[in-house]
């Protein structure tokens, strides 16, 4: 009983840290922007209608699910409706990125969160309930995922819903903790508290124009269960709106991906065994990471699983 009496106490005080988390905060070349500029916001709370979801109520950090509406899966829920108030944001082809999340509401939000965290990241939670506070945690173990789309000739990145194809820069995957092959580590999440950093380059060879950069974290529900809605994959899509400098003139190459349709309930890498779900058990043997095929700036490949360290 007195624990529950401390319990209700320290909730009272303490700022609501939901299980969930959105992206929201870009730094080029390590430099960090406001958080939430030059994202597409989410509509929150959200109803998704019309969907096999239909009635579902999303808050702001709440996952999106893969049969959502398009738009919710692309960049985060109902998100085009912002795309026209959002700021856009120019780089240069070869710049450095950093994403960063955050757990905290919107509306509980303080600048010791986003500024003075440790070893110069993006977020974190100083007054926070986090395991490892200061640091803000990933709620959930899953790859990584960031994507390009470019935005059609004479269109503005703000009148772009993302119904092109997206081509995959970037995947933070896993490892395998302390070298046992039945004991995996999504490098993001890290298991402790003190999650991975999120960093990589827009290939150089990007061309010149208007694009929606996308950032996910998917956690993969596990194939043993048959849910109800036909699959509780979380995603948790945030899209920025970016002008890349380039001298550069072209296009992305073929074979990216479609969003939603390559981001489905079973599609590649959406769905996996209990210990990638757990995300600290053993790794599918036929494992892919979702998203399709990644580009370097030269070439389309796949990104592939480590090879499992052998059993000594
Ligand atoms: C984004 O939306 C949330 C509510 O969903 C709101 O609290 C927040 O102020 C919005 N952010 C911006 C930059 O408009
Ligand atoms: C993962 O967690 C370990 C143990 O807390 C920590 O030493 C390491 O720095 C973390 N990894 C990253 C990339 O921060
Ligand atoms: C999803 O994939 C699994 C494993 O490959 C298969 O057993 C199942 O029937 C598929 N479900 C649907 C709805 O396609
Ligand atoms: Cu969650």
């Amino acid at each position: 009983m007195q624990f529950a009496i401390w319990a209700l106490a320290a909730t009272a005080i303490l700022p609501a840290v939901q299980s969930h988390f959105t992206f929201v905060r870009i730094a080029v070349n390590g430099v960090w922007e406001e958080p939430g500029r030059y994202f597409r916001n989410k509509t929150a709370p959200f109803i998704e209608p019309a969907t096999v979801d239909e009635g579902y109520i999303g808050y702001y950090h709440n996952p999106t699910y893969p049969q959502h509406l398009p738009n919710s899966v692309r960049c985060g829920r109902d998100s085009f409706a912002h795309a026209a108030e959002t700021e856009v944001l120019t780089v240069r082809a070869g710049d450095t990125l950093e994403l960063a999340h955050t757990r905290i509401p919107p509306v509980d939000w303080k600048d010791n969160q986003w500024y003075n965290c440790p070893e110069g990241r993006g977020s974190c939670d100083p007054d926070g309930t986090q395991y490892a506070s200061p640091y803000m945690d990933f709620a959930h173990p899953g790859p990584v995922v960031a994507h390009l789309s470019q935005v059609p000739g004479g269109l503005d990145v703000r009148d772009y819903d993302g119904s092109g194809e997206w081509v995959k820069i970037y995947t933070l995957g896993y490892g395998f903790y302390n070298n046992n092959p039945d004991r995996i580590i999504f490098l993001a999440h890290n298991y402790t508290g003190i999650p991975g950093r999120i960093i990589f380059d827009i290939p150089s060879q990007t061309p010149a124009g208007e694009y929606l950069l996308r950032i996910d974290l998917i956690w993969a529900y596990p194939y043993y269960d048959q849910p109800v809605k036909g699959g509780y994959t979380q995603i948790y899509p945030s899209c920025v709106q970016v002008r890349v400098e380039n001298s550069i003139q072209g296009s992305l190459p073929a074979g990216g991906i479609k969003i939603p349709e390559d981001l489905c309930q079973n599609c590649t890498g959406m769905r996996t065994g209990v210990g990638m779900y757990s995300g600290q058990g053993e790794p599918d043997d036929d494992y892919a990471y979702p998203g399709g095929l990644q580009w370097d700036g030269e070439k389309m490949f796949e990104v592939k699983p480590p090879v499992p360290p052998s059993r000594g």
